[in-house]
């Protein structure tokens, strides 16, 4: 598609959203979809108008069976402690190691923001609230992919427990490295997006993310991250690190 094109099929898109993408994409200043007046950005918007228009909002992947579960490399960090490797946030790295060394115990997840009940979950919360199983397909940017079952709550009941309001559009997730990240409404009520404490039947090990990652099963593989820490609910689109160092802030699969 030229450039021309682009401009063109973007702005027909927009122009002719249904009321659910209308309600995401309306609003001012920050409030406008995400990549709003870059040029250069506009695959961003292209993906997301068109997987928002095309697709049932909550339209399910494929899910496996347990039988075609694959190996699976743990890659990025795979061990927020290891401070040494630069990726990491040394802090972060150091709370980390703490909270392993007590095998997680005292680990919490706070979840606040546009909330009405802001809370912070043990894992032991977190595994006594709704349980979602799934075996799905993990594709990373760099091309590899891989077929893994995933146990966890799903990110909808964590967010209808804290009471999430109405206001809000975008979940951002904090991690103990350096990555960061936000999704919107859509994909954070869409059923197979969990928090995921368990992988292959067994305790989610520490290089795919241990205690808890996320799993957003529409988008592309560095959209689920691992060593979460924090949920904020926010009505703001802030730029967490995708758009800065380059890559999609919605990367549809
Ligand atoms: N916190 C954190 N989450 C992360 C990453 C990371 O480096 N740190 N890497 C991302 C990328 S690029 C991929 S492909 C997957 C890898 O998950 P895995 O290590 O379980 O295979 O995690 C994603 N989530
Ligand atoms: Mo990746």
């Amino acid at each position: 598609m030229s450039g021309k094109g682009l401009v063109i099929s973007r702005r027909g898109l927009i122009g002719g959203l249904g009321s659910t993408s209308a309600l995401l994409l309306t609003g001012c200043g920050e409030s406008q979809p995400p990549t709003y007046g870059n040029i250069l950005r506009m695959g961003d918007n292209l993906t997301y108008a068109m997987q928002r228009t095309l697709l049932s909002p909550m339209a399910l992947v494929r899910e496996y069976d347990r039988s075609e579960i694959t190996s699976m490399p743990a890659t990025g960090t795979y061990d927020p402690a290891r401070t040494e490797l630069g990726l990491h946030d040394p802090q972060g790295g150091q709370d980390y190691a703490v909270l392993r060394k007590g095998g997680f115990a005292d680990w919490r997840l706070v979840v606040e923001g546009l909330v009405d009940r802001p809370a912070s979950f043990s894992l032991a919360d977190l595994q006594r609230m709704q349980r979602r199983t799934q075996v799905t397909r993990h594709s990373c940017e760099e091309g590899w992919s891989a077929i893994a079952e995933w146990t966890g709550v799903p990110l909808r009941t964590v967010l209808e427990t804290v009471g999430a309001r109405p206001s809000a559009r975008y979940v951002e997730f904090y991690t103990f490295d350096k990555m960061a990240d936000n999704i919107d409404m859509i994909d954070a009520m869409h059923p197979q997006t969990i928090l995921a404490y368990g992988m292959n039947g067994r305790d989610l090990p520490i290089g795919h993310g241990a205690p808890v990652r996320l799993r957003i099963e529409r988008q592309i593989g560095y959209k689920s991250l691992k060593y979460v820490r924090r949920i904020v609910v926010t009505d703001r689109f802030n730029d967490l690190g995708n758009i800065k160092s380059g890559w999609a802030w919605y990367n549809g699969i």
